[in-house]
């Protein structure tokens, strides 16, 4: 099945082609370059799971292909479950990953070790043209650190250590990220949601 994949973000993509590709060689996803006419959506939703959806349906009724979207980011508890839903443009410029990891690292400077637990989050939602929709959620319980290390993956992967790891998310390789991440978790449980969804 031919599926549009709903995200502009490079880090994402390349995470989701693999994600896909191992949970299900007959998903053909075609990416949003496909359509230029497409324009940003407004994520105006207050959860994750809503911004997938706005998403996953914009794509889907301008496509007139079922898409699926990625609504993700860091949750920090010493920060109020923040940057959360605001993670890509948490220093104002939208998709500045330098920018937005070095502004958590200082926001974070005073906490102590034992107090520095965040999860990743990630809603995956599917679509259709018709309107008809899915989302599922996943989640990777961790710890933000004190300055960054390692140069896989990308946004705040420097620095967050998943629970039971002493390696950043940077430091994993693709297929230990996949692994465990929210991303993996999400999607993975999205597909047979999608199938189901496709044969209805
Ligand atoms: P699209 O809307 O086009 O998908 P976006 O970058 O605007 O792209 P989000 O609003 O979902 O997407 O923001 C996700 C942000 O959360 C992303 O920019 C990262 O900073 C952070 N994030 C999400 N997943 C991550 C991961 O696996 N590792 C590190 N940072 C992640």
């Amino acid at each position: 099945a031919r599926v549009v994949l709903a995200t502009r973000n490079q880090g994402k993509i390349r995470e989701l082609r693999r994600i896909l590709a191992e949970a299900d060689e007959k998903i053909e996803l075609v990416g949003l370059e496909e359509f230029p006419e497409i324009g940003e959506v407004a994520e105006t939703g207050l959860t994750f799971a809503e911004n997938a959806l706005l998403k996953a349906h914009a794509v889907a009724s301008a496509s007139g292909l079922p898409a699926v979207a990625d609504d993700s980011g860091l949750c920090v508890d010493a920060l109020n479950g923040m940057p959360g839903v605001f993670s890509a443009r948490w220093s104002g410029s939208h998709g500045d990953d330098a920018a937005n990891l070095r502004l958590l690292l200082a926001q974070v400077s005073d906490v102590p070790d034992g107090r520095r637990a965040a999860h990743f989050a990630c809603a995956a939602a599917a679509a259709l043209p018709s309107g008809a929709e899915r989302v599922v959620e996943g989640v990777l319980p961790g710890a933000v650190i004190h300055s960054s290390r390692g140069t896989n993956g990308f946004g705040y992967d420097p620095i967050f250590v998943p629970d039971g790891e002493t390696r950043t998310t940077a430091e994993l390789s693709a297929a230990e990220k996949d692994a465990i991440s929210h991303r993996g978790r999400a999607f993975r449980a999205l597909v047979p949601v999608l199938h189901e969804l496709l044969g209805a």
